[in-house]
């Protein structure tokens, strides 16, 4: 299985975990958001959305993080993806990550995070747009954990590392999180049962550290061409 990502990408991140989690063997190839490679024409066969991951598996190409995280847990089944009612649980709150969750923390990216390195100013109506979004979804999951240990159970699933996946960028979008503290102890719970996902964080967090070291020294009319939406 060859996995096209960049380090960088919380979206990757997803795909890494899991991966990782289940110690299954792979091929990295590096798409370098900071050089635009996920524009490359070649690129564009196998995501035409320009954008990062891409999964190859033998004639299986697909795009879209989730559906990657799926295809993998089919091939090894374990609890990440559990049967029954839990695996439609599961399901339910994967979609509830990518059409609510996740999309205010998107913006916030954007406007925080991506904008900051273009020197571009924030637009502070979509930052404050994307907060309110943030405090609606973030109320509805802090009551959800308030009495369980993930998401769907007692263990991780694919649903705990998609709604976890925002949460690689607070440092970089400080988003509201002070009012939800069951979010706060289920991400750290998730840090330390998941070794995996603690291992993809250190890499995302020392692949952003160097791009905004290099981008410190690239002059700021060059920067746009380095910094192309690469977090997400
Ligand atoms: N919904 C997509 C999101 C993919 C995405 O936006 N990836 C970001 C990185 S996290 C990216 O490649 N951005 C570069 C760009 O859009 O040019 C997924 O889950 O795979």
């Amino acid at each position: 299985m060859i996995i096209y990502g960049d380090y960088g990408s919380s979206s990757t991140r997803r795909v890494l975990t899991v991966l990782r989690h289940l110690k299954v063997e792979f091929e990295l190839r590096v798409v370098n958001l900071s050089a635009g490679e996920q524009k490359k024409p070649e690129y564009l066969t196998l995501n035409p959305n320009g954008a990062v991951p891409a999964m190859v598996d033998g004639s299986m190409i697909l795009f879209e993080a989730s559906a990657i995280m799926l295809y993998i847990a089919a091939q090894y089944p374990s609890s990440l993806l559990p049967d029954g009612r839990a695996y439609f649980d599961t399901i339910k709150w994967m979609f509830w990550a990518a059409e609510h969750f996740r999309r205010g923390h998107t913006d916030l990216i954007e406007e925080r995070f991506i904008k900051r390195a273009h020197q571009l100013e924030e637009d502070d109506r979509i930052s404050a747009h994307a907060e309110a979004s943030i405090h609606r979804y973030a109320a509805v999951l802090n009551e959800h954990l308030s009495n369980r240990r993930f998401v769907v159970g007692d263990s991780p699933t694919l649903a705990d590392i998609d709604l976890a996946a925002p949460l690689s960028h607070l440092r970089r979008t400080r988003a509201p999180y002070d009012k939800y503290p069951h979010v706060a102890s289920w991400h750290n719970r998730l840090l330390s049962e998941m070794p995996a996902w603690r291992e993809t964080g250190e890499l995302l967090e020392q692949r952003l550290s160097e791009m905004e070291a290099r981008h410190s020294k690239v002059p700021a009319g060059e920067r746009r061409v380095e910094l192309a939406r690469q977090a997400g």
